[in-house]
C-alpha cells in the first residue's frame, strides 16, 4: 500500500509519520530538519499490511520536481491512500495552488482514489485558524470534488493527528481482502491458546505498538511501549554465567534470546514474549494459581507459536511480490 504524505513544507508530515509509525513521542520530533525530497519508509501497520509510506519533503523546489512532467507519474501513481496536510497558522494563496494541483494529480494519475484525507495540523498553537483555512480551501470548489476530500482539524503535538491517520489507515485494512483473511486467522489461533489455559491473549505490532488482534475482541489501548531488555549490555554477563553452568552440568551452551518477561500484581500475572518480525504477545492469567501459569509459559512455548508466527509472515510476503 502506498501511502502519500504531501503538504507545503512544516506542515508537520515527517513528524505525523515518525510519532505514529515509530512510537516516537513528540519531543523526540520537534527538531526535525525540513525533509529533502521524497523520503520513503515501509512499516507493517498494526501488523497486518504493509505501508510504504511516501513522505514529501514540502519546499517550494521539491514541489516544482514533484509536478513536473518527468515525474508527477512517478509521485501521484498507484497511491493507495492520499493525505494532505497544513498547518493551519499559515493561510497563503500558494498552500491552495499546492492543494489544487495535487488534487489535480491524484485523480489523474490515481483515479481509484476514493477520499482525498485534509489534516488542518498545528490546532494546539493559539494562532491557528483551521475554520478560516477550510473555508479558504474549499472556496470556488465545485461540489464533486469537495465530496472527495476529508477536512480533519489536528494536533501531532496533543496526538488527534495520529488517531486520524491510525483512523484512517484502519478503514483501509477493512478495504484489504488479504489482511481480513489474516486477522481471521489470528483471533483464531489467540482463541485456541485462550481455550486451553485461563487466560487473556493480546497480540501488539512493535514497532507501531498497536494491538493486532486480542481475545477480549474489540479494544482500544494506548500504544504498546515495549521494553527490550537487550543481553547484550555491558553490564549484562548472564550468558558467561550460563556458559559456565553449561559445562558444569553438561549442558550444550547455545546463544540466549530473550524470551518472556512476567509481570505479577496481587491477583494475575501478565507474561510478555517476543515473538518474530517484531510483535509482542502478551498473555494476562485470570488468576495466580501455579497450574495457571505452568500452563500458559506452555501455550507460549516457541514451538507453540510457529503456527502463529506462519500466519503473521505468509501475507506480507504476498504482499511484497
Ligand atoms: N505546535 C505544533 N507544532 C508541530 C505540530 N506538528 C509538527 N509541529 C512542528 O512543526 C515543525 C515541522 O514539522 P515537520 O514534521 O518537519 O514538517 P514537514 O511537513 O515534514 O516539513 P517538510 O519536510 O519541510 O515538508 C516541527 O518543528 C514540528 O515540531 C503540531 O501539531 N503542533
Ligand atoms: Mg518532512
Amino acid at each position: 500500500m502506498k501511502i502519500l504524505l504531501f503538504g507545503p513544507e512544516n506542515a508537520g508530515k515527517t513528524s505525523l509519520m515518525r510519532t505514529t509509525c515509530l512510537g516516537y513521542n513528540f519531543m523526540k520530533v520537534v527538531n526535525l530538519k525540513p525533509t529533502k525530497g521524497i523520503s520513503r519508509e515501509n512499516f507493517i501497520f498494526r501488523g497486518l499490511v504493509e505501508l510504504s509510506v511516501w513522505d514529501a519533503g514540502g519546499q517550494q523546489r521539491y514541489l516544482e520536481r514533484y509536478f513536473s512532467k518527468s515525474q508527477r507519474e512517478l509521485i501521484f501513481s498507484e497511491v493507495t491512500t492520499a493525505i494532505f496536510m497544513v498547518d493551519s497558522t499559515v493561510i497563503e494563496d500558494r498552500i491552495k495552488e499546492i492543494f489544487n494541483m495535487f488534487l489535480k494529480y491524484i485523480f489523474e494519475y490515481s483515479p481509484h482514489v476514493e477520499m482525498v484525507y485534509c489534516l488542518l495540523n498545528k490546532i494546539d498553537l493559539p494562532n491557528s485558524k483551521e475554520d478560516e483555512l477550510y473555508d479558504f480551501l474549499i472556496k470556488d470548489m465545485d461540489d464533486d470534488l469537495k465530496k472527495k476530500i476529508a477536512f480533519t482539524p489536528v494536533s501531532v503535538k496533543e496526538g488527534s493527528a495520529q488517531h486520524r491517520l491510525i483512523e484512517i489507515l484502519d478503514h483501509e485494512i477493512m478495504k484489504n481482502t488479504l489482511s481480513m483473511a489474516k486477522m481471521g486467522k489470528i483471533q483464531h489461533f489467540l482463541h485456541e491458546l485462550k481455550s486451553t489455559t485461563i487466560a487473556e491473549y493480546l497480540l501488539f505490532n512493535q514497532p507501531d505498538g498497536l494491538l493486532i488482534a486480542s481475545t477480549l475482541g474489540k479494544f482500544e489501548s494506548e500504544p504498546l511501549k515495549f521494553m527490550s531488555l537487550k543481553l547484550s549490555l555491558p553490564n549484562s554477563n548472564i550468558y558467561q554465567i550460563y556458559n559456565k553452568i553449561s559445562k558444569m552440568i553438561d549442558l550444550q551452551p547455545s546463544s540466549l534470546t530473550l524470551s518472556s518477561i512476567l509481570f505479577e500484581s496481587e491477583t494475575s500475572y501478565i507474561i510478555t514474549k517476543e515473538i518474530s518480525n517484531g510483535k509482542v504477545l502478551l498473555a494476562v492469567t485470570k488468576n495466580k494459581k501455579l497450574e495457571v501459569i505452568m500452563d500458559v509459559l506452555k501455550a507460549l512455548a516457541n514451538q507453540n507459536l510457529k503456527q502463529l508466527e506462519e500466519i503473521l509472515e505468509e501475507q506480507n510476503l504476498k504482499e511484497i511480490l
